[in-house]
């Protein structure tokens, strides 16, 4: 539907393909299919309501994102699969963002209120059929088929505005997301972003294909031992849209959807985070992305370049498995890794990074709007968006760490013994 709707993502796609062909590197399955996609929800019913269907989908909320200090009015989580064979199937995630409606002035708050509280993003068949999978365990394949046909509507584009031009003109001043969530019958899908293998060579290529890339690539330097998450995307494309009303005075336009490219790599743990954090906070404001990824590289020098050295200082998460004959005498992991016993391998990062979101957030809005009334209204905390969701919002770490663990404890049988 979307390749459908924004032909330049099919272009898109195609670039990451050769990308990742050149780079002479089998792609894992996954690859293959893997994407991440964006919603924007303007209420809280609306959030509950997708994360029951996104659940018939054996996706959850995991992480919270809080984009409000950075003067973006919404808080955000991602529903992606949590077990390790769900991801290894289809990694699908979707980063679903909610409106901060207390970060707009009150006149526009109910104004934009009162026009979220009459639309229904979901087709009747989809909150019923949600329901009776709840209650039944699952939907026969009929039903299971329809509830994807209508839950879709809910994805679509919709170049109709809800709202008039001088209401729309409002919403977008305060900020240009604003008009994209409350406009509209729905949260379209803003992005699709393919999955590539050398993010540097993409960033080229787009420009090679005539695709604008965003200035810089956001997130941690290129390196050895990839780590977290590198992102980059194209300006958001101006598409027509109509007021109510009819005839040439109701014909707009408006800017939301936007390609975007992606790579991937190691899951840090809190404490690798929290320096990857720290050395970030030293990289000086962006020119242009060759001098911003130098000035990565040099501070990044401070972070471990190879995987022995991130498992010893505890900064990254592994799976461990049997490749050798094992010695009868317990013997430390690390040991065992560089005698090549045991391989080590990456545990693939499956979530985002909040400054990287908002850089791309902000590289797609067409003007960045007014920032957030400063102190902004604090009403954006975990626990209250974690109250709004009818599923428990998982931790980040925690499932990463988890994919660790358990590969250790499959290890240890194998072994007869415990790592010491
Ligand atoms: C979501 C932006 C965040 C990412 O990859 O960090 C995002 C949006 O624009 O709605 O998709
Ligand atoms: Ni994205």
């Amino acid at each position: 539907m979307y390749r459908a709707e924004v032909p330049l993502y099919g272009d898109l796609i195609e670039l990451v393909d050769d990308v990742n062909a050149e780079t002479g590197i089998k792609p894992e399955d996954r690859l293959k299919v893997e994407r991440h996609g964006a919603i924007r929800l303007g209420k809280p019913d609306e959030l509950a309501m997708i994360a029951r269907l996104f659940a018939q989908m054996g996706m959850e909320p995991v992480g919270y994102y809080d984009l409000s200090p950075v003067g973006v009015p919404v808080h955000a989580t991602a529903f992606r699969p949590t077990l390790r064979s769900s991801l290894a199937y289809n990694p699908f995630r979707v980063f679903t963002s909610l409106l901060l409606p207390e970060l707009l002035e009150p006149e526009l708050r109910a104004e934009v209120e009162a026009v979220l509280a009459k639309r229904d993003i979901f087709q009747p068949e989809v909150r019923t059929l949600v329901a009776k999978s709840e209650a039944e365990g699952g939907l026969v394949e009929a039903d299971a088929a329809l509830l994807v046909e209508k839950a879709l509507d809910t994805f679509r584009w919709h170049d109709a505005a809800l709202v008039t031009r001088d209401v729309y003109d409002r919403m977008h001043d305060a900020h240009a997301l604003v008009a994209d969530i409350a406009a509209f019958k729905g949260p379209h899908i803003n992005h699709l972003t393919p999955r590539v293998l050398d993010i540097d060579a993409a960033q080229e290529g787009m420009s090679r294909r005539g695709i604008t890339p965003k200035t810089i690539i956001e997130g941690p330097p290129r390196r050895a031992c990839e780590i977290l998450l590198r992102q980059t995307s194209f300006q958001a494309l101006t598409e027509p849209i109509n007021f109510p009303g009819g005839g040439a005075a109701a014909a707009g336009s408006h800017r939301a959807r936007f390609g975007e490219i992606e790579q991937r790599g190691c899951a840090l743990t809190r404490k690798g985070h929290a320096l990857y954090l720290e050395l970030m906070s030293q990289i000086p404001a962006a020119v242009d992305n060759a001098s911003h990824q130098k000035a990565l590289a040099k501070v990044f020098e401070k972070f471990p370049d190879s995987w022995e050295e991130m498992a010893a200082q505890g900064l990254g998460y592994f799976e461990y498995a049997l490749a050798g004959a094992a010695p009868a005498e317990p013997t430390p992991l690390a040991e065992l890794v560089a005698a090549g016993v045991v391989s080590q391998s990456p545990v693939t990062y499956e979530d985002f990074l909040p400054a990287s979101a908002a850089g791309i957030f902000q590289s797609n809005l067409d003007s960045p709007g007014k920032r957030s009334p400063s102190p902004p209204a604090r009403n954006a905390t975990r626990e209250k968006f974690a109250a709004l969701l009818p599923i428990e919002l998982r931790d980040s770490f925690a499932l990463h760490e988890e994919i660790q663990e358990s590969s250790i404890r499959k290890l240890e049988q194998q072994l007869g013994w415990k790592l010491p």
